[in-house]
């Protein structure tokens, strides 16, 4: 079949007000830039011929400027699902603009399937090759791609030139069948296949090709300080203890690492212990850092459903496909981080927090309860079906005014159940085989920044010691109320509250 090559714009303009659409991509790698782009436009004349122009996205994780960002500047966003990070669309959801639901992502394509999301009209896929026959080649992110090309009822591909075909082959597509059909995943080894290296649609649904030459939009870190160095360091010297210790097999589990600055610090750490193996990934983005491991033999392989890399470094793959045909592969997101799998090969999941609790309950996406930063992501469908999960985040913010380990988290979205270990600059606190009361020692005495922990004492003494989970409920978000009020939580005046 022969496909209609079209301009952005003329292909946009498929897509009206109310729609549903999907996108490709995942973190932001692989994610459309042109047709989302000219999307936000022409949200922008129909609002000026006074027109509504809204439509509901699907994606598989954060997009970049050219989705999020435009779209959300455009005010061309009723409702959005799952994570992102980027800040035009967060002020959008913080100022009420925007529905977003933030749903945990290995099940995002399974609820799209189950109708929870309402109907796909469209589903714009970033491309590297399609063949007459639909066959199409995804990029550097699996995503939702699968489902969405399944269940649209259209489907706009831009054909980005900056991804090499030499890629193709990285891709294992595989969407399981839904209940009460649904096999298991025969994936026994993070380098396991089960699928095809490409997405099959039915060609006829393709209303047009836009062809593209545009980079990636991952956002660049900045350089390494010592507060994450040292949380790296501290996370490598406990899975190294633990593996002595037998807790962790001599051989070493998986990994799956969020991403971020403390992510990287975490990897690089990891990466020169020499009491670790050379180990594998099973995660859902890779950084630069993992790339660099693989490329010294600290890294073994890498299963992702993302590559969110700099551009340099994504070239940097795509010149050296003999090298990394077989040390990577990209999954859809409901693979890369389904939960069977994370329990069955023993994964061991590193996130990050914004704030912990005296228990170990996390909170990873809300600021003082009520603002989104970014959303859950895959951090829970890692966290609660780890092997060892283990958070990480420095033990304050903004100069010291804020602690990151508090009373009671303000929001939770890893709970005290699922979290194993908690690590920041100060210390380890290893909450296994631990009840509530003496996971609060632990994690003031290991954790909490030593200006903190006489005022998290005070609390504990004050919240009765003889419950389960001590708190004296009044008082239990104190010292967020403080900082709202005071600006500064060591301000905090627990008779205030009691
Ligand atoms: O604010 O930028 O204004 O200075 O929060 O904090 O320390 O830069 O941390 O960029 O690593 O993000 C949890 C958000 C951490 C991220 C989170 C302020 C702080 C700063 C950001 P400024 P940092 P990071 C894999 C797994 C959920 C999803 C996930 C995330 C800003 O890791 O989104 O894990 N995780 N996915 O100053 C108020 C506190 C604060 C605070 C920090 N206690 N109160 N503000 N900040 N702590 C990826 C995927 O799922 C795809």
């Amino acid at each position: 079949m022969s496909y209609n090559y079209m301009t952005a714009e003329e292909v946009a303009a498929h897509i009206k007000d109310g729609y549903t659409v999907g996108l490709s991509g995942f973190t932001p790698a692989g994610t459309p830039k042109a047709v989302t782009l000219a999307l936000a436009k022409q949200a922008e004349e129909e609002h000026q011929a006074g027109k509504p122009f809204q439509i509901n996205l699907l994606t598989g994780a954060s997009t970049g400027q050219s989705a999020d960002g435009a779209l959300a500047l455009a005010h061309a966003l009723r409702f959005r699902a799952p994570y992102t990070t980027n800040p035009d669309y967060r002020a959008a959801v913080n100022n009420g603009e925007i529905d977003y639901e933030d749903i945990h992502l290995s099940e995002m394509a399974q609820e799209i399937r189950y109708g929870f999301l309402g109907h796909v009209n469209t589903a714009i896929i970033e491309a590297c090759d399609i063949t007459p026959d639909g066959k199409v080649f995804l990029t550097a992110a699996g995503g939702i791609a699968p489902t969405i090309c399944r269940l649209a009822d259209e489907i706009i591909i831009e054909l980005n030139a900056f991804h090499s075909k030499n890629s193709i082959g990285l891709h294992d597509v595989y969407e399981p069948l839904d209940p009460p059909y649904r096999r298991e995943l025969a994936i026994y080894a993070p380098s396991d296949r089960i699928g095809q290296t490409f997405v099959q649609v039915d060609p006829k649904k393709i209303i047009g090709i836009v062809e593209t030459n545009l980079p990636d939009e991952a956002r660049a870190f900045s350089n390494p300080d010592p507060v994450t160095d040292k949380i790296g360091q501290n996370v490598a010297d406990f899975l190294a203890a633990d593996m002595k210790r037998g807790k962790v097999p001599s051989t070493f589990l998986p990994l799956q690492s969020g991403v971020g600055n403390i992510a990287n610090a975490v990897l690089g750490a990891l990466g020169q212990n020499p009491t670790i193996p050379a180990f594998s990934m099973f995660t859902e983005v890779i950084q630069d850092s993992v790339i660099a491991l693989m490329r010294e033999g600290r890294v073994r392989f890498g299963s992702t459903c993302a590559l969110t890399v700099t551009n340099d470094c994504l070239r940097g793959i795509y010149d050296d496909m003999d090298f990394f045909r077989d040390r990577l592969v990209l999954r859809p997101s409901e693979i890369s981080n389904n939960p069977e799998l994370v329990r069955r090969l023993g994964i061991i999941s590193i996130n990050t927090a914004i704030e912990a609790d005296l228990y170990g309950n996390v909170n990873s996406t809300h600021i003082g309860g009520t603002r989104m930063m970014n959303g859950i992501g895959g951090s829970a469908d890692f966290t609660r079906n780890a092997y060892l999960s283990i958070f990480t985040c420095p033990s304050v913010a903004k100069g010291g005014k804020i602690s990151a380990i508090v009373p009671m988290v303000s929001h939770v979205d890893s709970s005290e159940h699922s979290v194993d270990i908690l690590v920041t600059e100060q210390g380890v606190a290893d909450l296994r085989g631990k009840s509530p009361k003496q996971r609060a020692q632990l994690i003031i005495d290991n954790c909490a920044h030593p200006e903190y922990r006489p005022l998290l004492r005070d609390y504990l003494l004050h919240a009765g010691a003889k419950r389960q989970t001590p708190h004296a409920i009044g008082a239990a978000l104190g010292m967020h109320v403080t900082l709202e009020k005071k600006g500064d939580m060591r301000l905090t005046d627990w008779s205030e509250y009691l």
